[in-house]
């Protein structure tokens, strides 16, 4: 495999020459490294149907399916399948997931060390991820702000991103909401954690799934200071001009990886409706996603 490196300021790396089917247990790590370190990993110019692609997932991880089974792909339930495409009349997976800053399962006790995705169809322009790097958002707090989210601990819900299911249809909306609050009730995570792998402090906060910031006695703080520590990570500002977001764009037979601790991102969209298909894998490492 080659590894190409930014010339720029921008995260990541570029691999080519890179077969999960060939590579050996020393280049897995070294992809491992290159996720944990450039916190993006675009590997070039594959072609993998549904099975060698997962195949590639549990060489990297563990793999973990989504738990909601209308994003599972047919023959495969680890793949997560973002599509805005029907398949002999019928929807397939979930149109326009992922448009608002989050981390991956942030709202479930152990989120997701890698996320991977595979792009299937592609709209002419416009498609895309953003990202923030939330290691550096950290360095840039004004140390006031560093104590607090230092002293605290935020609870995550998917609730205001819980998509209506086809089966949902004429069911009562409070039905749905004590459903969601049974199966996916609030995560609390620590405010920052310390990177197993890295040592960097993380601002572990999203603007889709967080929505309380708690003292270390469990008591709820103003939730201005959630807001200004929102804020101070760019994910509020709705022209996306903030100087830690950077947008990443796909070519055809990218398959990205990024780390899912370092990172929070919010999937763009083109305002047209053109066909756009990309195959999500989502994973574990041997690491506790982070030590309290
Ligand atoms: O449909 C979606 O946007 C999925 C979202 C609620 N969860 C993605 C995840 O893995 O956290
Ligand atoms: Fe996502």
């Amino acid at each position: 495999m080659k590894v190409q490196y930014q010339d720029n300021q921008r995260m990541g790396v570029v691999v080519y020459d890179f077969n999960h089917k060939t590579a050996s247990d020393g280049d897995i790590q070294d992809i491992k490294q290159l996720i944990y370190e450039y916190k993006i990993v675009v590997i070039k110019e594959q072609d993998l149907s549904p099975d060698e692609y997962c195949d590639f997932g549990y060489r990297l991880g563990e793999v973990e399916k989504y738990y909601q089974p209308m994003y599972h792909h047919p023959e495969r339930e680890e793949i997560f399948v973002s599509s805005n495409v029907s398949k002999n009349g019928q929807q397939v997976g979930v149109p326009k997931t992922g448009k608002f800053w989050h981390a991956d399962y942030a709202f479930m006790p152990r989120p997701f060390a890698f996320s991977m995705v595979y792009p299937q169809i592609l709209p002419s322009k416009e498609r895309g991820t953003y990202f923030i790097n939330m290691s550096k958002v950290y360095q840039s707090l004004p140390d006031d702000l560093k104590s607090v989210a230092n002293e605290s601990s935020c609870y995550h819900s998917v609730r205001r991103f819980f998509k209506i299911r086809p089966e949902d249809v004429y069911r009562p909306i409070s039905e749905i909401l004590d459903e969601i609050e049974r199966v996916t009730p609030p995560a609390k995570h620590p405010t920052t954690f310390t990177h197993p792998v890295t040592g960097e402090t993380i601002l572990y906060i999203t603007e889709g799934f967080t929505y309380r910031i708690d003292d270390l006695e469990g008591k709820p703080r103003d939730i201005n200071v959630l807001q200004k520590l929102l804020t101070h990570s760019g994910q509020l500002d709705k022209t996306f001009q903030y100087p830690l977001i950077e947008h990443h764009e796909f070519e055809l037979g990218d398959v990205r990886i990024w780390d899912n601790r370092s990172l929070v991102h919010c999937a763009h969209y083109a305002a047209n409706s053109e066909p756009a298909v990309t195959f999500r894998l989502t994973l574990h490492d041997s690491y506790p996603f982070y030590q309290i």
